[in-house]
């Protein structure tokens, strides 16, 4: 079945259940000398290149490859549009290396054809902090798949992570792959009903009417929580101390410093947008919420070209209730005229979901760490990480 993934260190199915394999890395480092100095041969008609995120033309190369042949939904009706400034936002965190930016070319026209990214990242399992890359971006031309490209691209940037001295990695995918730590659910929270059913991202209930399910979905236009307010730069410290003693209650979850919280969660317009609660008579600050904007290409509809989505991204609540905090994040994505507010069941999103009106999607998200062992499969709330 799984010709490339079987001779991969990550979990394999047949081990599923075993609880005689030790918890962690499943083969250890070898010698840097050890690591292939060179990088692994393409088919001949293709080239690697390393993508400067910094180039403008660069990006734009990479910019388009995604927007017409990233992820689609099962049904085929919207592919993932991640802007530019997303793009140089998600690959260039503190510590990034350029060299983890992979793409192929066509040696004759020198079209960008294939791409990999690698960022790093500390994630702690348990107990134990794992420098680990986080893989994304992973991108074959539509005309050029089931060539067993991916694998190779695999293996190279691999190599490359090895070369840092890095030998674990995580990432997602909505396939199944040998073995998931936890599987997850999408759940999606209606801000622009009438336009989600006209392209079809959702439908009409039963014994609904059009201004039945708009009243539904109704929000207020700003939010509730006194001293609710924007995250700023001087919110870093109090924010990583929230956020780091949050994480630290999952099994899995990254190990963020006060760098990583000024990249991954101060504000950047049609990026990422944070919102933290500071008590308007101590001025501590309390709670925190955040989101990342991620839009999809509607694919063949006559009306609309994009759908405006939000993911949710970390939240942190310790005096305002939970529900009431993201309900807080709705208001203020509808305002920011966000058409869905997605999320995951992971940490404790099932407290809100429900409540909150998000319904089940169609789709779910597979999490994996490569050469690192896991004794039992995690459920969602366990896992305190989110990936891009
Ligand atoms: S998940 C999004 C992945 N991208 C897309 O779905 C975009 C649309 N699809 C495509 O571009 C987020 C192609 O279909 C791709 C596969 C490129 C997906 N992950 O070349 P072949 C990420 O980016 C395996 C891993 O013929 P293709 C995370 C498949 O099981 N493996 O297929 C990326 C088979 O292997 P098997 C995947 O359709 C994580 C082989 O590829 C996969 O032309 C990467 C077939 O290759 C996926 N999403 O191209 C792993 N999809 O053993 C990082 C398919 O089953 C691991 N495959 O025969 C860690 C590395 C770093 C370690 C550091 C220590
Ligand atoms: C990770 N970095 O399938 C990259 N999305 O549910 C890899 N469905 O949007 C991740 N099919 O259910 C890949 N509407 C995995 C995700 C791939 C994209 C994907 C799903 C997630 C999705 C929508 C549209 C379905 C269109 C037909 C969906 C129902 C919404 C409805 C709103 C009202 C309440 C009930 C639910």
């Amino acid at each position: 079945k799984h010709k490339f993934w079987e001779t991969q260190p990550v979990g394999q199915f047949k081990d599923v259940g075993d609880s005689s394999l030790p918890e962690g890395p499943i083969e250890p480092p070898t010698p840097l000398s050890e690591v292939k100095q060179e990088p692994y041969n393409l088919p001949s008609p293709y080239e690697w290149t390393t993508c400067d995120m910094d180039s403008e033309e660069t990006c734009n190369e990479v910019y388009n490859l995604l927007k017409n042949n990233y992820v689609e939904d099962d049904e085929n009706m919207f592919r993932f549009n991640y802007s530019k400034e997303f793009l140089r936002w998600a690959l260039r965190p503190p510590g990034y290396y350029r060299s983890w930016h992979i793409g192929v070319r066509a040696k004759a026209s020198k079209k960008l054809v294939a791409f990999i990214t690698g960022v790093p990242a500390r994630i702690r399992v348990r107990d134990e902090v794992v420098k680990m890359a986080e893989i994304n971006f992973l991108c074959v031309h539509k005309k050029l798949r089931s060539k067993r490209l991916a694998p190779v691209m695999i293996k190279e940037v691999t190599r490359r992570v090895h070369l840092e001295n890095i030998w674990q990695a995580a990432y997602t995918a909505g396939v199944v792959l040998p073995t998931p730590i936890t599987t997850c659910q999408y759940w999606h929270r209606s801000l622009n009903p009438k336009k989600l059913i006209d392209v079809g991202f959702s439908r009409l209930g039963a014994r609904m009417t059009m201004s039945r399910t708009i009243k539904l979905y109704r929000l207020p236009d700003s939010p509730v929580t006194p001293g609710f307010r924007k995250m700023e730069l001087r919110d870093v410290p109090a924010v990583s101390r929230l956020l780091r003693n949050y994480l630290s209650q999952f099994v899995v979850a990254p190990d963020f410093d006060e760098d990583d919280v000024e990249h991954w969660l101060l504000p950047t317009d049609s990026v990422v947008d944070s919102f933290l609660v500071e008590s308007p008579q101590t001025h501590e600050i309390t709670d925190f919420c955040s989101f990342y904007t991620l839009p999809s290409s509607i694919l063949g509809n006559q009306n609309y070209s994009t759908l405006k989505a939000a993911y949710s991204y970390y939240n942190v609540a310790t005096k305002t209730p939970l529900l009431q905090l993201m309900n807080d994040a709705l208001i203020v994505a509808r305002q920011k005229d966000f058409d869905v507010f997605n999320a995951l069941d992971v940490m404790e999103n099932q407290s809100f979901l429900k409540e909150l009106k998000f319904g089940p999607g169609d789709g779910q998200l597979h999490y994996y760490l490569y050469n690192y062992r896991i004794r039992n499969a995690l459920t969602p709330t366990e896992l305190g990480l989110v990936l891009l």
